[in-house]
Parts: structure tokens; sequence; C-alpha cells
């Protein structure tokens, strides 16, 4: 009953026993549990244009946080049945569990690859103590000989697996200055697509039909609000998007890159302030003043 209530809630919805967990035993979430239900729910594959005085993030940002709305829709879906309903910020690998399903296949651009959705969905996990019949599928889907995503990937992270600390999605969520390079290829408020909308596996895919991942006028976020609003006027506002989670002045450094691939000087006076404000802390002083002496370059 819970699978098929699931698989309704849900766009793709696999089961494995705990035991195919590689190393069950060293994680004490999985004590007394004995299946996972491993969940995909589509996102819109669409992107907006990056605009002079709004600026967007990653596409899985335009609608909203979609862990909320995983563990809400778990929630609704298994009111009256004893669950953990996780999604993302947990240690189980998600990739791996549904890997084992066979739901999807991990792909060369690091991300799980499904038939019908390619890449576009989150991935949730229901952990049951009762145990339910596994439903796993067999999966001989593969990337081939296709390399698309590694050549388009502007900073190389995907030759010879994926590398993490050279992957701009994972550069422009830290709290520290970023390398000279990733200041220049940055183009996002936050995340990376690139190696996504070129894959291949992402054309002709099935709708997402989440009304809560549908793109919402808070999809952009304003330059302005980003050096006006207080932190709290900020998420009141934008708080209800993932692009939200690292706090407001990552988005505004990330900002800067994006001001200065389009050259646009209309907020150094903003930013000068910012440099003279104690409450920006260091790591976003480095990569602004850098910033800011390259835009002042084009003011006439
Ligand atoms: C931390 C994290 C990040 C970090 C680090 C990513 C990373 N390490 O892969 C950052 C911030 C960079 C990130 C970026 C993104 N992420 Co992320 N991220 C996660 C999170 C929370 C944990 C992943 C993790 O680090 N696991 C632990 C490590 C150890 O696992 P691993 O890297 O997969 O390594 C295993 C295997 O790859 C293998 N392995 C690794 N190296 C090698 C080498 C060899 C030779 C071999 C044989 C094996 C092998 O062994 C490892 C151990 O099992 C997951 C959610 C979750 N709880 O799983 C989401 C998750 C993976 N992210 C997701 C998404 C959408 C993204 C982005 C697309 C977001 C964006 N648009 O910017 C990018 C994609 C970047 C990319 N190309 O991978 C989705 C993926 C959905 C999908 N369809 O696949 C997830 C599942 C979140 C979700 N709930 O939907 N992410
Ligand atoms: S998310 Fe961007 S930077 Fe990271 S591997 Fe993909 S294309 Fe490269
Ligand atoms: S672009 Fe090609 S190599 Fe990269 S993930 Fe898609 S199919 Fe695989």
């Amino acid at each position: 009953m819970i699978y098929e209530r699931l698989s309704e809630a849900f766009d793709f919805v696999g089961v494995i026993d705990k035991e195919r967990y590689p190393n069950y035993e060293k994680y004490e979430r999985l004590n007394e549990i004995s299946s996972i239900f491993v969940l995909g729910l589509a996102y819109p594959n669409v992107q907006l244009k990056q605009e002079e005085d709004r600026l967007k993030a990653s596409m899985y940002t335009y609608g909203y946080d979609y862990h909320d709305v995983i563990k809400a829709l778990i929630k609704e879906t298994l009111k009256d049945y004893e669950h953990v309903a996780l999604a993302d910020n947990h240690e189980l690998n998600e990739r791996k569990c549904l890997e084992l399903t066979g739901l999807a296949y991990h792909a060369k651009n690091n991300l799980m690859i499904n038939k019908d959705y390619g890449s576009f969905f989150f991935i949730g996990l229901v952990l049951t103590k009762e145990k339910y019949p596994e439903v796993i599928v067999e999966n001989s889907d593969s990337c081939g000989d296709c390399d698309i995503c590694l050549r388009a990937c502007p900073v190389g992270a995907l030759f010879g697996g994926y590398e993490m600390e050279k992957c701009m999605s994972y550069e422009n969520q830290m709290k520290k200055p970023m390398r000279d390079e990733v200041i220049d290829k940055n183009y996002l408020l936050l995340g990376c697509d690139i190696c996504q909308i070129v894959c291949p596996k992402n054309r002709n895919i099935k709708p997402a039909k989440t009304e809560e991942f549908k793109v919402k006028p808070t999809a952009y976020v304003l330059i302005n609000d980003l050096f006006e609003l207080s932190n709290k006027e900020f998420m009141d506002k934008y708080g209800k998007h993932a692009y939200t989670w690292r706090g407001k002045t990552i988005l505004i450094r990330n900002a800067l890159t994006l001001l200065l691939k389009q050259k646009n000087t209309k907020y150094n006076d903003k930013i000068r302030k910012t440099l003279n404000d104690d409450k920006y802390p260091d790591w976003y002083k480095v990569d602004a003043s850098k910033i800011l002496k390259r835009l002042e370059q084009f003011e006439i």
C-alpha cells in the first residue's frame, strides 16, 4: 500500500532492503530500519534568461525548495504510516540508493539519469521499520562513448571522474574566496546547470507535473534587494527558494561575478559600501574588492 501511494504522489519509486546499502551496519539511522523507498520528483526543464537588474540561480531553484516540498508530500501521502522522511541533507548517499533500484544510472556528469525524466529530478528517501517487497528494475542504460558534458564543463571538473573542488556549483556555495577562473566563469546566482543542459539524455523528457516546482516570480532576485533588504526582509520575500540556503552574503558575492560579466557598473557605490561595513566577512571582501577593481575600469 505504501508503494502504491508513493507511486501516485511521486514520478517514480523504487524499494530496496536496507542490507543492499553499502556498509549499512555503520549507519545508526538504519539500525531499526528494514526497507528504503527511493523517490524521484521531477522539476521543469526550462531555463530563464539572466537579466540586468535581477538575477537567476540554478534551474532547480526556480520553484519552491525541494527539501520542504518532498518532505511535505511524503508526510501528506503517508499520514497513517510510521516512517522517516529524508531529502538531501542527511548522511545517506541518495544517488547510491537510487542506483540500487535500477531506476537511474550514475552518469559521467555525476548525476543520476532516469529514462523518462533525464537528470532533472530530485531524490527523496522514506525509511520504514516494516519490511516491504523490493521494487528493483534492470537498467542497462549508460553514457556509452558520449563525452559532451566532459567537454562542456567550463572548469574541467569531469575529466577522470567528478572533482568536487573544481566544480563551480561547489565553489559558488562555499564561504571562501573564489578562484579567479571561477570569478570569470560563474554565470548563476547559485549552482551550475551546464553539464545537465548539454546532456542528450535530457532531450525529449517527460514534463514535470509538481505545481510547487513551476517557475515562481521570485525565481529572479532583484540586485537591489540583495544590497538593501535586511536578512529577515530578504528571507520573507525569497525564503521559499532553495537558493537562500547559504544566506544572502554568498548570493551578493556571486551576483558580483555576474555584474562583472555584464560590465554593469550601476551598483559600484553599493559594493564600495559593503567593503566598509563590518557585517561583511573577510572571504566576501576578498572577492568583492577584486571584482570592484575590475568593474571600476568600466566606469566613465
Ligand atoms: C554534497 C552534495 C553536493 C555537493 C558535492 C557533490 C558531490 N560530492 O557529489 C555540491 C554542492 C557540489 C553539489 C552539487 C550539485 N548537486 Co548535489 N548533493 C549533495 C548531497 C547532499 C550529498 C552527495 C555526497 O557528497 N555524497 C557523499 C559522496 C561520498 O558520494 P559520491 O560523491 O557520490 O561518491 C560516491 C560514488 O561516486 C563513488 N565514487 C566516488 N569517486 C569514485 C571514483 C571511482 C574510481 C569509483 C569507482 C567510485 C567513486 O563512491 C562514493 C561513495 O559511495 C546529495 C544528496 C544526498 N544526501 O545524497 C545532493 C545531490 C547529489 N545533488 C543534487 C544536485 C541536483 C546537484 C546539482 C545539479 C545542483 C546544481 N544545479 O548546482 C550539482 C551537480 C554537480 C555535479 N555535476 O555533480 C541531486 C542529484 C539529483 C540527480 N538527478 O542525480 C542530489 C541527490 C540532491 C537531491 N536530493 O536531489 N551537491
Ligand atoms: S555543475 Fe558545472 S562546474 Fe560542476 S561539473 Fe557540471 S558543468 Fe562542471
Ligand atoms: S552528456 Fe553524455 S557523457 Fe555526459 S552525462 Fe549526458 S550522456 Fe553522459
